[in-house]
C-alpha cells in the first residue's frame, strides 16, 4: 500500500449554510449589507469580497511594527474562496500548517514534492506577504521510509538529514527567511529531551547538527527552535522552562547557531497563566541574546466553562490578551495563530483535543462562519498596545 501524504489528520468541515440573516450580520461591519432575500449563492460570491475590504489584524499589527499571520493549508486555499479571503484580509505572514513538514516535502526517499508549499509561496509573493518555514526536524510527520532509515544508524541518519536540508533549503532559498529548524525537542513531561527517531539515531547532538547544517546551507536564515507546553503556570510547564533554558544555554555555549525561540502558544483555559512568571522566563531567554516569537497561538476551552457563547468567548479573549500582550512586552515582534477560523482548526479535527458532543473549541480569531470574535478584538487591542 502506498502511504498517503495529504495531511492525514485533517478532514475539512464544509462551510455550513448559515441563515441569510446571519450572513447579513457578518457583512454589516464591512459596509456591504446584502438584502435578506438574495440567494445564498450570490452571497457566497460576495462574502470574500466584503472580507477583503476590511482592515485585518496584519495591518493593525504592522502599524506597531509587529507581524501577524497564521497557519495555512493549501488544500483549503485552493478550493475555499472564503478561506483565501480571510488570509488575504488578516495575515501578513503565512506558515504552512502541513506543507513544509518532512512527510509533505519528501514522501519517498529522493522524491520531493514542493507543489503544495509552492502554492502558498506563490500566493504570499503575489500579495507581498512573507512565509516562514515549519518544520525541518520533528518527531511527527516523518514518513515511514525516513523512520526506518534513521533506525539504520548514525551515518545513514546524517545522510537523510543532509539530503533533506540540501534540497529543501536550496528550493526555498531567498523565499523563506525563517525556519523552525528543530520542533518540540523537549519531552511532554518537561523533564528531559524527547525520545525521537532523530535522538535515537544521533543522540542529543541532533539539535546541534540540524542547526549547524541549516546555517551552513543558508547563512541568511533566521534559525528557530520551536516548542510548546511551557507557557502556563503548571508544574510540567515550569519544568519545561528550565529544560528549555538549559538546552538554549548549552547550544549557545557550544556556539551552535540559533536566533530565536518559537513559543507555540497552544494554550489551555484549564491551566492558569501567570503573566509575571512568563515575563520573567522571556527575559531570561532574551538575556541569552535570542529573539522570541509566538508561532502557533490557539486556545483550548474546558468543559466546565459556561455554556453561553458570549461568556466562552470572553474567557478566550481575556487569555489571548494576557498572553499576547505579555509576549509583546517581552520582545516578541511576530505573532502567528494556528489557523484563522474555528472551522478549520486542528482543535476541531483532532479527536484527542476536540471538545465533542456538538461543541467546538472557539480558540481562533474567527468563528465557524468567518466572523470576528472577541479573540480578534483582543489581538487587535494587544497589537495597538491598549489595556
Ligand atoms: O495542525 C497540524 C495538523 O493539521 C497536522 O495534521 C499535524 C501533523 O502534521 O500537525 C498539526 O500542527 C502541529 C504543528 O505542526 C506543531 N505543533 C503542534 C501543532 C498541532 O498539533
Amino acid at each position: 500500500m502506498p502511504e498517503v501524504f495529504l495531511n492525514p489528520n485533517f478532514s475539512p468541515r464544509p462551510w455550513g449554510a448559515p441563515a441569510l440573516a446571519r450572513r447579513g450580520l457578518l457583512l454589516a461591519g464591512s459596509g456591504l449589507v446584502l438584502a435578506g432575500g438574495r440567494r445564498a449563492q450570490a452571497q457566497d460570491q460576495r462574502l470574500p469580497e466584503a472580507m477583503r475590504a476590511m482592515t485585518g489584524l496584519g495591518e493593525v499589527a504592522r502599524a506597531r511594527g509587529i507581524s501577524f499571520g497564521a497557519a495555512m493549508l493549501t488544500q483549503l486555499l485552493q478550493r475555499d474562496p472564503a478561506y483565501e479571503a480571510a488570509f488575504a484580509t488578516e495575515a501578513a505572514v503565512i506558515v504552512p500548517e502541513w506543507e513544509g513538514k518532512f512527510a509533505a516535502l519528501q514522501p519517498e526517499e529522493g522524491r520531493f514534492d514542493t507543489a503544495p508549499l509552492d502554492a502558498q509561496l506563490h500566493w504570499a509573493q503575489q500579495r507581498g506577504r512573507t512565509l516562514r518555514g515549519h518544520a525541518l526536524i520533528w518527531h511527527e510527520s516523518l514518513p515511514g521510509w525516513a523512520e526506518r532509515a534513521l533506525a539504520e544508524g548514525r551515518d545513514r541518519a546524517l545522510g537523510v538529514m543532509a539530503a533533506h536540508f540540501d534540497r529543501v533549503l536550496n528550493h526555498a532559498r531567498g523565499q523563506i527567511r525563517d525556519w523552525d529548524v528543530v520542533n518540540e525537542p523537549i519531552a511532554t513531561a518537561g523533564d528531559r529531551l524527547r525520545d525521537t527517531p532523530w535522538l535515537r539515531a544521533l543522540g542529543p547532538d541532533y539539535i546541534d547538527i540540524a542547526l549547524r547544517m541549516a546555517r551552513e546551507r543558508d547563512p541568511t536564515l533566521r534559525l528557530v527552535l520551536n516548542e510548546y507546553g511551557f507557557e502556563e503556570e503548571v508544574p510540567e510547564a515550569l519544568l519545561k522552562r528550565q529544560q528549555l533554558l538549559a538546552l538554549l544555554r548549552g547550544l549557545l555555549e557550544r556556539k551552535v547557531p540559533l536566533d530565536a525561540l518559537g513559543i507555540q502558544g497552544h494554550l489551555h483555559l484549564s491551566r492558569p497563566f501567570n503573566a509575571a512568571s512568563f515575563a520573567g522566563f522571556l527575559a531570561e531567554v532574551r538575556a541569552l541574546g535570542l529573539q522570541v516569537l509566538v508561532t502557533e497561538l490557539d486556545i483550548r476551552e474546558t468543559w466546565d466553562a459556561p455554556q453561553e457563547i458570549a461568556a466562552r468567548d470572553a474567557l478566550v479573549a481575556e487569555r489571548t490578551y494576557a498572553f499576547v500582550s505579555t509576549a509583546l512586552e517581552g520582545g516578541a515582534r511576530t505573532v502567528l495563530s494556528w489557523g484563522l477560523s474555528d472551522r478549520n482548526s486542528w482543535l476541531a479535527s483532532t479527536p484527542a483535543v476536540a471538545m465533542g458532543q456538538g461543541r467546538v473549541h472557539r480558540g481562533l480569531p474567527l468563528d465557524d462562519h468567518g466572523q470576528r470574535k472577541p479573540m480578534w478584538q483582543a489581538l487587535a487591542r494587544a497589537f495597538r498596545g491598549g489595556s
